[in-house]
């Protein structure tokens, strides 16, 4: 191993709070399907110096193997990665999609800081050569000072500027369980004219990645026209169930990547 002193923080991925292994991992995907090789591969999530402390570089590494401990090696680009990893803090105010390099025989390390003390979750979204598109997930507990916890209210107005684009959510019927469209639609934010010049990311117009106010629910959805350049964006996806969750979109324009959050409640 190439890191001293370190800690297995998670081998059995335990999800807090509803006491299943991970063979039922609740995480879902763009469409709402179950990953369907969840029991084929399992997630080590480690940090080399452990504990991890806020504000410094920590090198998360993640290994990928099969359940008898076998590294899984080969892995298909999604999106023009091998893994996307996201981390987001217990109450959703930090998020960060990060690419964590591959060094094979199955070990992916990224190196980030993590701007305050306390829990976070992290999302390992990959695929596995010949199997379906997985999702792993981990808790990992930060050390150093706190930042005063911000509450998960639902926006009243789907609307926001961000970098001088005005982006504004419509969803066709929010509700859970059932199948629909969120779309996206873009303005410059001081001549109002509609933006037509948003850049592929990661090979397509958008990326939106959505969670449940819990952590738990984890949703990474593409766009129904992966090539359109605005002034829409359009997803299609579903809420497993009712709740507060919280949404990010991921675009680019004019060479920068911006995030738009939104949280909605799903009646
Ligand atoms: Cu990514």
């Amino acid at each position: 191993m190439r890191f001293s002193g370190l800690i297995v923080l998670s081998l059995a991925l335990f999800l807090s709070g509803c006491g299943k292994s991970q063979t039922t991992d609740h995480s879902v995907h763009g469409g709402g399907h179950e990953a369907g090789s969840a029991e084929q591969v399992q997630a080590i999530f480690q940090v080399a110096a452990s504990p991890a402390k806020s504000k410094e570089e920590t090198t998360v590494t993640i290994q990928i193997q099969d359940m008898n401990g076998k590294p899984v090696n080969d892995f298909d680009l999604n999106h023009e990665k091998k893994m996307h990893l996201i981390a987001v803090g217990k109450d959703l105010s930090y998020y960060s999609h990060l690419h964590p390099e591959y060094k094979g025989n199955g070990l992916f390390t990224i190196s980030t800081k993590f701007p305050a003390g306390g829990d976070y979750r992290l999302f390992a979204d990959f695929l596995p050569s010949g199997k379906e598109k997985t999702v792993k997930s981990h808790t990992l507990t930060v050390q150093g000072e706190k930042a005063s916890a911000v509450a998960i209210e639902p926006d009243r107005t789907l609307t926001k500027t961000i970098d001088g684009n005005e982006v504004t959510l419509n969803i066709d019927h929010l509700m859970a369980g059932m199948e629909l469209n969120l779309t996206y639609t873009f303005k410059d934010a001081v001549t109002k004219s509609p933006i037509q010049d948003l850049q592929p990311y990661l090979g397509a117009v958008g990326h939106v990645v959505i969670l449940d106010a819990n952590a738990d629910q984890y949703l990474h959805v593409h766009p129904t026209d992966e090539k359109s350049k605005g002034p829409e964006a359009k997803f299609m996806t579903t809420f497993p169930k009712s709740g507060v969750y919280k949404i990010w979109g991921e675009f680019q324009r004019g060479g920068k990547v911006f995030t738009v959050p939104f949280v909605v409640n799903v009646p």
